[in-house]
């Protein structure tokens, strides 16, 4: 009796059609997608948001099996630990921006990371941490592979700048700095000599929108990025929703790797409870899911940000789990993990 490799061995298989239509149609990944080789780098940073327990994120994903659950269906995965800052001190606000010294440094340090992740033909998997670190995470995937477009999948839209931020929480405002129309808004804070724009508001799309700030709101249609807020959602259904950000991206032609920021609070609060900024009314476990599923089926997927699981927000430990477990369901999609099923293509059936 033949029985399946080991898990380690194994490949995906989809026996579905791809998600994606048009542009993003590759008939020869319809049986048989390649293996996935995944780099994990953690970062245990909070200075970009008041709550202390954020920094405790990548360990809790960890712990919900995430590197067993990746390497079991089929991915080579490296797990380059977590990243290591210092302590920056004196770190004073400069105007409203609280941590700037530690955010930039930090950032600084997850950028060069990142690349390397990448220059070792990995794709990039960053675990928060809360979202200032999407400045580097970005920044550090744009050096190694060029121009990206990016999927920002959140409640909000942290796109404030320096200077339009009502909290000076820095989590609010990576977008900002991120986007090249913005550059003339955004004073050179200190540690952040090291960074310069590099995502063009065209190649820039949100999902799950739906607690701006005036400013941001502003921001957002000063700069013309598409977002799909909870409005869009509920109207047109995520099918819908992800085959016009798709169609979106890569409107003038280009396959540009796609990098996908993913805030858990995003979610509604039922299904992501452990997270510090929960807004009601968000996404489905399903709707989730399906847009990690379908960025996954583009072939196009590069890096993706997971942030904002805070263990520490005061929820039970079941919560904390549920939360950190649908960090990792997101991943799993994001590696070729269908609902309808997966099997290896080298899979053999017990003979009688
Ligand atoms: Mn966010």
């Amino acid at each position: 009796m033949q029985r399946a490799k080991t898990p380690l061995q194994l490949l995906i298989t989809s026996t579905t059609r791809p998600l994606c239509h048009r542009h993003f149609h590759r008939p020869h990944l319809r049986h048989h997608q390649v293996a996935h080789s995944v780099g994990i780098i953690g970062v245990p940073f909070s200075k970009g948001q008041p709550r202390d327990g954020v920094q405790l994120g990548p360990d809790v994903i960890r712990a919900e099996g995430l590197v067993q659950k990746l390497r079991g269906q089929g991915c080579a995965v490296k797990d380059y630990g977590n990243l290591s800052y210092e302590e920056v001190l004196p770190d004073e606000p400069v105007g409203r921006v609280k941590h700037p010294r530690a955010v930039g440094d930090a950032n600084r340090r997850l950028s060069e990371a990142v690349r390397a992740v990448k220059r070792d033909g990995r794709t990039a998997v960053v675990l928060g941490g809360d979202h200032s670190l999407a400045i580097g995470s970005v920044h550090g995937h744009a050096s190694a592979v060029g121009d990206v477009s990016l999927v920002w999948v959140d409640a909000h839209a942290d796109i404030n700048t320096p200077l339009s931020t009502p909290t000076g929480n820095m989590h609010g405002q990576p977008a900002s700095y991120l986007l090249h129309e913005l550059r003339p808004k955004v004073p050179i804070l200190p540690n952040f000599s090291w960074m310069t724009p590099c995502v063009s508001a065209k190649h820039l799309v949100y999902i799950g929108l739906r607690d701006l700030d005036p400013e941001e709101h502003f921001l957002l249609n000063l700069v013309g990025v598409k977002s799909f807020s909870m409005t869009q959602v509920d109207a047109l259904g995520i099918g819908r929703v992800m085959e016009e950000t798709c169609d979106l991206l890569c409107k003038d032609g280009t396959r540009r790797p796609i990098h996908l920021s993913y805030d858990v609070d995003a979610f509604d609060p039922a299904v992501t409870p452990a997270t510090g900024t929960p807004v009601m009314g968000g996404l489905t476990y399903r709707e989730g899911v399906y847009i990690a599923e379908h960025l996954a089926n583009t072939g196009l997927l590069s890096a993706v940000d997971v942030v904002e699981v805070n263990p520490a927000v005061g929820v039970s430990e079941q919560d904390v789990q549920r939360t950190a477990g649908v960090a990792v369901d997101i991943l799993l999609g994001c590696f070729g993990r269908l609902r309808g099923g997966n099997h290896p293509p080298n899979f053999c059936l017990p003979d009688a």
